[in-house]
């Protein structure tokens, strides 16, 4: 019987129990470089089995909020293993997602104030985080241009570079690839936001080309069994639908099986919000079942709205992994409430987005 609080093999990551805090967002990176409160924000939840940063942007197009961390410069690689080597002083482990925001992006974030970039010129109708006077503040997302096929090698070598330099500059056990949630590799693969009519556009195994041309490349500058892929088949985040998303998530868990990923992951429903959604089913089980039966490896990582029986429910039915978001932030020593079954401490969502230490190193851990 397989247990939340039990160690487990994520690829060639060995993690001390099942346990995930999943990448959060919280927008305290000033320059892109993470400062001394975000070592300790991680290292006060280094008793999770593997810590997944947050969205870290593989290159300045890539980004698409303010005071993000980045993955390209050396004082952001800098800033960055301060954290990880606090980590591992820690006894944790940690990952670093990396992330192309592609249409989800502004204007005033971008390089000389270009367009966001997109598989098509399709807006999307949600809004992104600008940082003004210290605050947030929420603003539509630009109208993107559509990318050239002869841009897109320039993506692939900017996700893998960015892998090169988590794991071998900035000290990361291992990195996750950003392919849910609406941002670039989630456009290419969706009918809603791709209508090109190349080889990355149309049919399944087109749509899919750029994600797996990505992991491929990531993989290989990684390593074996240090690369994570996160997907989210049927969330509205962000703007993004599919027109059929069974068999898409089935043809990428069946091709993705043939790369040696550490995990897949793979968010329920409506990314923080309900787990169902009526109006978009899918059988996540059988998305599973595609995986294994194509001989995928990797550790199975569930997330969205679980607490201790849905994880514990949801690895006796094979998951081998459960990330937690929300209550991460608010619970630094949320494996020992678990464990103890604890009260949870509530979050404060005014302070997710933005700010100092208040709401993100000022939670407290039990005595
Ligand atoms: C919330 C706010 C900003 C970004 C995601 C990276 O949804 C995000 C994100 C979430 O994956």
């Amino acid at each position: 019987m397989s247990s939340l609080f039990e160690p487990v093999q994520a690829g060639a990551l060995q993690l001390a129990n099942r346990i995930v805090m999943a990448p959060l967002t919280r927008n305290r990176a000033p320059q892109g470089i993470v400062r001394d409160i975000t070592v300790t924000y991680y290292v006060q939840r280094a008793s999770a089995g593997l810590l997944i940063s947050e969205g870290a942007a593989i290159s300045p197009q890539g980004v698409g909020y303010a005071d993000v961390p980045g993955l390209y410069e050396s004082p952001q690689l800098d800033g960055w293993r301060r954290v990880t080597d606090a980590v591992h002083r820690a006894g944790g482990k940690i990952v670093c997602q990396l992330w192309h925001v592609g249409r989800v992006s502004h204007t005033d974030l971008q390089p000389g104030c270009a367009a966001p970039v997109a598989p098509s010129a399709i807006t999307a109708q949600t809004r992104t985080v600008l940082i003004k006077d210290g605050a947030p503040v929420f603003a539509p997302t630009s109208v993107p241009r559509a990318l050239t096929a002869a841009e897109l090698p320039g993506i692939v070598h900017d996700f893998a570079a960015a892998a090169r330099n988590a794991v071998h500059a900035a000290g990361f056990d291992g990195v996750e690839i950003h392919g849910a949630n609406g941002y670039l590799l989630d456009q290419f693969l969706k009918t809603g936001a791709n209508q090109r009519t190349d080889d990355y556009g149309g049919a399944i195994p087109n749509r899919a080309r750029l994600l797996l041309e990505v992991a491929r490349a990531v993989v290989d500058a990684v390593g074996p069994g240090r690369c994570g892929v996160r997907l989210s088949p049927v969330t509205p985040a962000n703007d993004i639908v599919d027109a059929n998303p069974q068999p898409l998530f089935d043809f990428v868990a069946r091709q993705l099986a043939q790369l040696d990923l550490a995990y897949l992951h793979t968010v329920e429903g409506s990314t923080g919000g309900p787990r169902a959604l009526p109006e978009r089913p899918f059988d996540y089980e059988a998305m599973r079942k595609a995986y294994r039966e194509a001989g995928g490896k990797g550790a199975w990582m569930l997330n969205n709205g679980y607490d201790r029986a849905l994880a514990e429910a949801a690895l006796a039915q094979g998951a081998d992994l459960i990330s937690f978001g929300r209550p991460f932030i608010s619970n630094p020593d949320l494996v020992r409430r678990l464990r103890e079954n604890a009260p949870l401490n509530p979050g404060d969502s005014k302070t997710f987005y933005g700010g100092g230490e208040k709401g993100y190193t000022d939670y407290p851990a039990l005595p």
